[in-house]
């Protein structure tokens, strides 16, 4: 197996750099952004592979007729990803924009196209625990949402990165809300701060000032209670910090885009999705990022604290969306050819983040 990365100004020339380079089995293995702007797509290729792609851009032989016959039929890249916006019930306009988007992208692999789309419609900033460069990340979100798993699974990564910790929970409003996030700290040996009102998380900030992560977890609101919204404010307000709206996928379209527009005018700019593995749809998730304007950060795709948070980049967030090929039982005969409907009419998609 070889690893190759290419930097490029957007997603699709990455992705076009990556075809020429590696050829079509390449496999994206990492997207990110890089700080000085660009993307970089790390991409893997066996190498048997790979000899088979230097071969055929260094020999461009002229087809023959024969070579036609034994070729698998084109693939509509955008029949199949219009069959996989319709199957995650992505909003008409929205689809439409996305099927062209991936229409413009010289490429016949259905999910690099949709990648590409993605990446040009949504933004997507994971959250970074560089030692001492974040400033506290406020998770804020309706009930049960996942807030208080986040908080654990954060607090996990960063230990693991041997970062400093320092949790806050000011979620003393549900009975057990406090303890549920004790038991996880208590665990990896990290100090809870329990705090009741915006003066006692300003000076929770404070003792907490050169920590490398803060994370603040908070008790549930409801967007369309102007009392809950109100005081979620005015913790918002209590210091420098970023809120992280928690939203669990498989929500309405139309009400998760109105939570997020909610927790929005309180300054959420990123949001964290949680449940991917319970959510057949992602529609919403779309229709949501594009109306409240809120980039992805990372994903959640498990209830259990181990298992951690996946960054979601734009390919990432394609192969979710797109069908998962069947393999053939062992002994079987390969099908003599598979049309891209067929491809697209098969599983659903699979609930793991490559
Ligand atoms: N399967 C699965 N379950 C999740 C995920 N995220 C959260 N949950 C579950 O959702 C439930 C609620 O999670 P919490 O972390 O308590 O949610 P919360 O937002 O803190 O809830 P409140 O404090 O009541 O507002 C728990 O049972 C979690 O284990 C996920 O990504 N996958
Ligand atoms: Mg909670």
């Amino acid at each position: 197996m070889r690893l190759k990365s290419f930097h490029a100004k957007t997603m699709s020339e990455a992705m076009k750099m990556v075809r020429q380079a590696l050829g079509d089995d390449a496999i994206i293995v990492a997207t990110r952004e890089e700080e000085g702007g660009g993307v970089r797509v790390t991409a893997a290729v066996e190498e048997d592979d790979l000899l088979m792609q230097q071969a055929r851009i260094t020999q461009a032989a002229p087809r023959h007729v024969e070579d036609e016959e034994d070729e698998e039929p084109e693939i509509d890249v955008s029949e199949v990803v219009a069959d996989a916006l319709h199957r995650h019930g992505v909003p008409a306009a929205l689809a439409e924009q996305l099927i062209d988007a991936a229409a413009g992208l010289d490429t016949d692999d259905p999910t690099l196209a949709l990648g590409a789309a993605l990446d040009s419609m949504f933004t997507f900033s994971p959250l970074h625990d560089k030692r001492g460069a974040t400033k506290p990340l406020v998770l804020v979100g309706p009930p049960g949402g996942g807030k208080t798993l986040i908080a654990a699974k954060l607090a996990a990564r960063a230990v693991l990165k041997k970062r400093s910790v320092g949790v806050i929970t000011t979620d003393t409003v549900r009975a057990g809300g406090m303890e549920q996030l004790a038991a996880f700290t208590r665990v990896m040996k990290v100090k809870l701060v329990t705090v009741e009102d915006p003066d006692a998380l300003s000076g929770a900030f404070e003792v907490n000032r050169g920590v490398d992560v803060v994370l603040v977890d908070t008790a549930g609101r409801n967007p369309y209670d102007a009392e809950d919204m109100a005081d979620l404010k005015a913790l918002l307000a209590a210091g420098e910090a970023e809120p992280i709206l928690v939203l669990p996928a498989g929500l309405d379209a139309m009400e998760a885009a109105d939570m997020a527009l909610a927790f929005k005018a309180l300054g959420v700019r990123r949001m964290l999705v949680t449940r991917l593995d319970m959510a057949r749809r992602l529609g919403g998730l779309l229709l949501t990022a594009q109306r409240a304007r809120m980039a992805f950060c990372d994903a959640s795709v498990s209830s259990k604290v181990a298992e951690g948070l996946t960054p979601l980049n734009p390919v990432a967030l394609a192969r979710l969306m797109m069908p998962v090929e069947e393999k053939a039982p062992r002994g079987a005969a390969k099908p003599a050819s598979s049309s891209s409907k067929k491809k697209a009419a098969r599983s659903p998609s699979s609930r793991t983040i490559p």
